[in-house]
């Protein structure tokens, strides 16, 4: 059986710093399957878009503008327990919380250069995905 699907970004300060390598070699290692993938550089109209549900917390505009100001590689992925699985594989938020052998406790920089996001629920990797990919772009 097919497992379920995660949705995952790298960020720009993972880009800029030349880790897209390092962290997708962690992500496959781990027994994630890539089954879409894109690099891109956001938009404000679509960073604002993606993170439309935290535009009332202060960090909004701190994170829009982080978000735009380099490429992103954005990517879906595939494994059984994906999301709650990917959530646990990179670590808390603060990587200075974040549990040792994890994605952000190896690569982010701070709370908000945090080198990759995971969704947090099936229904948000979804509204993420198609955010990002539309159904020719998956392989598999
Ligand atoms: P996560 O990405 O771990 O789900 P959320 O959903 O709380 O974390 O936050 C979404 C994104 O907003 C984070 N990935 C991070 O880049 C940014 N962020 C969260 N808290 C802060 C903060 N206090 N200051 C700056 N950026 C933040």
């Amino acid at each position: 059986m097919a497992g379920t699907r995660t949705f995952t970004m790298l960020k720009p300060d993972a880009v800029e710093d030349n880790n897209i390598g390092n962290i997708l070699q962690m992500i496959t290692d781990g027994g994630f399957k890539i089954v879409a993938m894109k690099l891109r550089q956001l938009t404000t109209e679509q960073a604002k878009e993606f993170y439309a549900v935290h535009s009332e917390r202060p960090f909004y505009g701190e994170l829009v503008e982080y978000m735009t100001s380099g490429p992103i590689v954005a990517a879906v992925l595939e494994k059984e327990n994906a999301v709650a699985d990917f959530r646990t594989f990179i670590g808390a938020t603060n990587p200075a919380e974040a549990a040792e052998g994890t994605i952000r406790a190896k690569y982010a920089e701070s709370i908000g250069r945090n080198a990759v996001h995971g969704s947090d629920s099936d229904e948000n990797a979804k509204i993420e995905s198609d955010f990002h990919f539309s159904a020719e772009e998956y392989v598999g």
